[in-house]
């Protein structure tokens, strides 16, 4: 389907293959000759640039993580990287749904600028526009290798494709895991049925379960299996992640990973190690083995004595309510003035339980160990933190929403942002507008409803003027608005006002992109188009590698 540019690239690799082996042959002559001064080579690999692995899972809550929330017990991994490194309070995704919050992590820019502020589809043309320049485009520019293990969902088709952002490597399903049929159903609700055998037929119907076409993985630009076996899934990330890691080091070039699980998406699965092995049920026990993969992470990361490598843990939205059971934990952050009125007051939503994430850096020798920070971040802030530690350049013909953290991340400072928009992220309102902004402690609402409880109602769309405005110092429960008369609320008004003014008017004097969300049938990944939804898993393994390119 690439035609043209699938050739391109494939010589562009070739380039990058070629290039490796003879770095590789140099640095072994190099070697030879001077093996007096094997020390001085030793000193300067060290002193290279650190390495970087973002692992980012999917629709986790904030109270998902132990090491945040007493009652979870299943992130044994995950506890230990905050015990040894940093965990962030107050961190939030930079929108309440996966692909505005993807966009905004690899581009440090709010989905008004970067163009991407709702979810692609399997029959999207486009993706995440291609003049947004990516983290790893960036860091690539600044000699980095890099890879893509997991979940994309910015764009499939033609230049939308990881491997034409900057990621030298990619490995994974390219949207969120509910986006086509499978054979082994998860825990969805209702579980939907596999995906048909026959070669004609319908695609199964039953709602929620979006079937048309079988869940694809993908290797760089082949179809590996359609449908990706669930089960297995993750044991083929882990041991890519981890070859991966191994790979890079042996490079003299420095590396950025960026891992996006599955994991907590529905439907929830996992191997047959962790089945029934949490009292929380299926959610804990797929839980438990996303925190599996975050200790063999952390394994391969630290065989490394030069220990320099940051890995840094997040979320791109907070808990899918309307799953009930199969759903996170939001913690503490219930958003209980919108559960009183009925509807969701996570995914999708402006309220905590819809952004603010877990979030943990480790990086043993830099972070100070067994240390939290209060700070207000965002996952923009991953952008200028790595761009910075990397001495990489950006493009500076536009503007970000991202902070360079890296003084938080150290321990020596506290400061983050005084001020965070949440956009919409398909609750109510115009999607990707800025209707909540959080100012210090204060976080006001001009909207809110538009999001599915569990078996219950969507929340009534409310406008608010004045907008409510709760103290989280004092509320994280966002139960009880301050009242509209009192000094406080009198002080605080006239602030989130300027500050959404002076934003909307930066953005509109910025170089912003408009991304193409139209739909066309041709692109939607299909390794057999003469199955009714695309089965070929026998056409793969009698084919001896041939693997079908998208
Ligand atoms: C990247 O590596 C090449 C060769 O290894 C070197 O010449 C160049 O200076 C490096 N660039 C940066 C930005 O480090
Ligand atoms: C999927 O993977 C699991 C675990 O490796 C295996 O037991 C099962 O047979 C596989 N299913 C199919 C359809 O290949
Ligand atoms: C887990 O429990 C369910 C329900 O009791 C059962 O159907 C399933 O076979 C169990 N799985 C394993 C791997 O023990
Ligand atoms: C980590 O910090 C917490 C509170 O800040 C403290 O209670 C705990 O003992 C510390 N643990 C270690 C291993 O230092
Ligand atoms: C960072 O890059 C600038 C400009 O490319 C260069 O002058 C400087 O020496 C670099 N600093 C480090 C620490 O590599
Ligand atoms: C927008 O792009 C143009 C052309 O690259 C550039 O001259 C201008 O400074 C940019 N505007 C901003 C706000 O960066
Ligand atoms: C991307 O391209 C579009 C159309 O060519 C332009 O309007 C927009 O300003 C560009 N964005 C950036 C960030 O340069
Ligand atoms: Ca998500």
């Amino acid at each position: 389907m690439l035609g043209q540019k699938q050739k391109e690239f494939g010589s562009m690799r070739m380039e990058v293959i070629s290039l490796s082996i003879f770095i590789m042959a140099a640095l072994q002559i190099g070697l030879i000759h001077c093996m007096v001064g094997f020390s001085t080579f030793r000193a300067a690999a060290y002193s290279r640039k650190p390495n970087f692995i973002i692992i980012l899972a999917d629709d986790i809550g904030w109270g998902d993580l132990g090491a945040n929330w007493r009652p979870t017990q299943e992130t044994p991994n995950l506890d230990k990287m905050a015990k040894e490194g940093i965990r962030f309070e107050d961190f939030h995704a930079a929108a309440s749904t996966c692909s505005p919050s993807r966009a905004s992590l690899l581009t440090g820019r709010l989905g008004l600028r970067n163009g991407v502020t709702h979810n692609f589809a399997v029959s999207s043309a486009g993706g995440l526009p291609l003049n947004e320049t990516t983290l790893a485009e960036a860091l690539k520019q600044a000699n980095y290798s890099t890879a893509a293990i997991g979940k994309w969902h910015l764009g499939h088709h033609g230049h939308y494709h990881p491997n034409f952002r900057g990621f030298d490597y990619y490995f994974g399903i390219p949207y969120s895991n509910d986006m086509g049929c499978t054979d082994e159903p998860g825990y969805d609700l209702p579980a939907c049925p596999p995906c048909p055998t026959d070669s004609v037929g319908k695609s199964c119907k039953p709602k929620p379960c979006s079937t048309h076409v079988a869940l694809p993985l993908l290797e760089n630009d082949n179809i590996v299996e359609q449908p990706v076996n669930l089960s297995s899934l993750t044991e083929r990330y882990a041991e890519r992640v981890v070859r991966f890691i191994h790979k890079a080091r042996e490079n003299p070039r420095p590396f950025f990973l960026y891992f996006a699980p599955a994991h907590m998406h529905v439907p929830l699965h996992c191997s047959s190690r962790f089945a029934n092995t949490s009292a929380r049920g299926p959610y804990g026990d797929s839980l438990r083995e996303l925190d599996y993969v975050i200790g063999q992470i952390l394994e391969a990361v630290d065989t490394d004595r030069h220990r320099n490598t940051l890995v840094w843990f997040t979320g791109d939205n907070g808990p899918w309510s309307e799953k009930c059971e199969f759903s996170g934990s939001v913690g503490p952050f219930v958003g209980a003035w919108q559960m009183q009125r009925g509807g969701s007051s996570a995914k999708k939503t402006t309220w905590e339980g819809g952004h603010r994430v877990p979030a943990v850096a480790y990086w043993p020798g830099r972070i100070p160990a067994n240390s939290t920070s209060s700070a207000l971040l965002s996952t923009l802030d991953v952008f200028s933190t790595l761009i910075a530690l990397a001495n990489a350049s950006l493009p500076s013909n536009r503007r970000y929403d991202s902070l360079d953290i890296t003084d938080v991340m150290l321990g020596r400072s506290q400061v983050g942002h005084k001020t965070l928009f949440h956009p919409n992220s398909g609750a109510a309102g115009q999607i990707g507008d800025l209707q909540t902004i959080r100012l210090e402690q204060y976080k006001a609402f001009y909207l809110t409803g538009g999001a599915q409880a569990c078996r219950g109602p969507k929340g009534p769309e409310q406008n608010h003027e004045p907008p409510l405005i709760f103290d989280l110092s004092s509320d994280v429960a966002e139960l009880l608005p301050l009242d509209p008369k009192s000094p406080e609320y009198q002080a605080v008004m006239p602030q989130v006002k300027v500050a959404l003014s002076e934003l909307l008017r930066d953005i509109s004097t910025d170089n912003t992109s408009l991304a193409d969300y139209s739909h066309d049938p041709s692109v939607i990944l299909c390794c057999q188009p003469k199955h009714v939804v695309c089965r070929c898993e026998d056409w793969l393994q009698g084919a001896h590698g041939k693997e079908r390119r998208v």
